[in-house]
């Protein structure tokens, strides 16, 4: 393996030993693959993309607020489900808390799934201006932009009674105004001229909420969500008579955009061809591919159980391929008349660093077909 295999590893002053971790426990669902990317801590690397980015970052909210946003980029990825999701007032049937979209290391425990888990402590010890910088963790689908071990930098700033009071608006409102500012201003210091929009949408943590999109190799990438702070979490911790803003970033999509990156998996790579076309300080150099490789097709196709999952089948995809894998996509779905469904997925092999041999391929393909069958339950056709 590429990465350092640990055993026991301390993070943000909380310590983790890998037997704990990985065990036979039926509400544990983390695998070794994502275990070996805690404490990696990309963010924290001035020379990586994501380092650079973050500095940027750093850079604009220093320059442009005069109350300084305190900066937390050590935070143990390690929380509760308590911190991850009844703090932010995400439902108790909500999706992501199931084991099919976030990584249980007990029933308490979870890998965070986002920044956001850190709002309520923060806002507790009094913070009002603050950026959380962090690795965080999903089980989610496989394509180039999308990656179960990836960065987000989460924003906050809660606004006094006394500018509220001084703006003659309606505390929400001029919440919205400036936090939709900030982020446009935050997009043109890091892109210049870049075609964005903004689009409505929920989180259980903020009303309204906005994603922000940008556009990039002839599609629209999300970037970031967004909003005004749900009154709730506010009055729980301490800034009953607050108003605020949060929003969350994804460091990597950024970072895409920024040095045209073209694959998520780039970012995990030690390869000297794509760690040495950075430096400190750097931002927006654009990335040159060192050579391209073909992507090679296999598919597959099968009956499935009604336990099946697609994330469930990409994590058995990148169990055994690890970071050959470039996407995971359905491409036919049906149901016969008995009330049988057969799913057909497309599986794209390709390195970012040298090319497969068919023999390689078959065996990794041949594998794959053993444990999803094994594994899920599903009937090969
Ligand atoms: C959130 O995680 C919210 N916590 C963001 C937020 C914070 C909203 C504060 C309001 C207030 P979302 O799940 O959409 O939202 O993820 C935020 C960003 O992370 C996305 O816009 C995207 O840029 C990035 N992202 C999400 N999933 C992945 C993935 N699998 N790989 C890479 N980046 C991802
Ligand atoms: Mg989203």
């Amino acid at each position: 393996s590429r990465h350092p295999i640990v055993s026991a590893l301390e993070i943000g002053g909380v310590k983790i030993d890998k037997d704990d971790v990985v065990r036979d426990d039926p509400t544990n669902n983390v695998p070794d693959t994502i275990f070996t990317k805690l404490g990696l801590q990309l963010h924290r690397r001035d020379q990586h993309p994501l380092g650079i980015l973050k500095n940027a970052i750093y850079d604009y909210f220093d320059m442009n607020y005069s109350t300084k946003f305190v900066k937390f980029d050590d935070l143990c990825p390690i929380v509760s489900v308590k911190q991850n999701f009844d703090d932010v007032l995400v439902p108790a049937d909500h999706v992501s808390r199931s084991y099919n979209d976030t990584y249980y290391i007990d029933a308490q425990t979870v890998l965070r799934c986002h920044t956001s888990a850190h709002q309520a402590e923060l806002f507790r010890k009094g913070h009002t201006h603050f950026l959380v910088i962090g690795d965080v963790y999903r089980r989610d689908s496989i394509d180039s932009t999308h990656y179960p071990v990836f960065h987000q930098m989460e924003g906050v700033r809660v606004f006094s009674t006394d500018e509220l009071e001084k703006s003659g608006m309606d505390g929400t409102s001029y919440a919205a105004i400036d936090l939709k500012k900030c982020l446009e201003g935050l997009a043109r210091h890091l892109f210049g001229a870049v075609e964005m929009r903004w689009v409505d949408t929920y989180f259980p943590f903020t009303n309204p909420s906005f994603e922000l999109e940008i556009y990039f190799k002839e599609q629209w990438l999300e970037v970031l969500g967004c909003g005004v702070t749900e009154q709730e979490i506010l009055k729980r911790n301490g800034r009953e008579n607050n108003v605020a803003w949060a929003f969350g970033l994804g460091l990597e999509r950024l970072a895409m955009v920024l040095f045209d990156i073209p694959d998520i998996r780039l970012f995990w790579s030690t390869d000297e061809r794509f760690t040495c076309q950075f430096s400190e300080g750097k931002l927006g150099v654009k990335f040159k591919p060192f050579s391209k490789f073909p992507p090679c097709y296999k598919d597959m196709s099968f009956w499935i159980s009604d336990a099946f999952t697609e994330n469930n089948l990409c994590e058995v995809v990148r169990g055994i391929t690890g970071d050959l894998v470039e996407e995971v996509k359905l491409i036919d779905n049906f149901t016969n008349k008995k009330g049988m469904t057969s799913h057909c997925y497309r599986i794209a092999y390709r390195s970012m660093e040298r090319s497969l041999t068919d023999d390689e391929i078959n065996q990794l393909q041949w594998k794959v077909r053993e444990e999803v069958e094994s594994k899920l339950k599903v009937v090969l056709r």
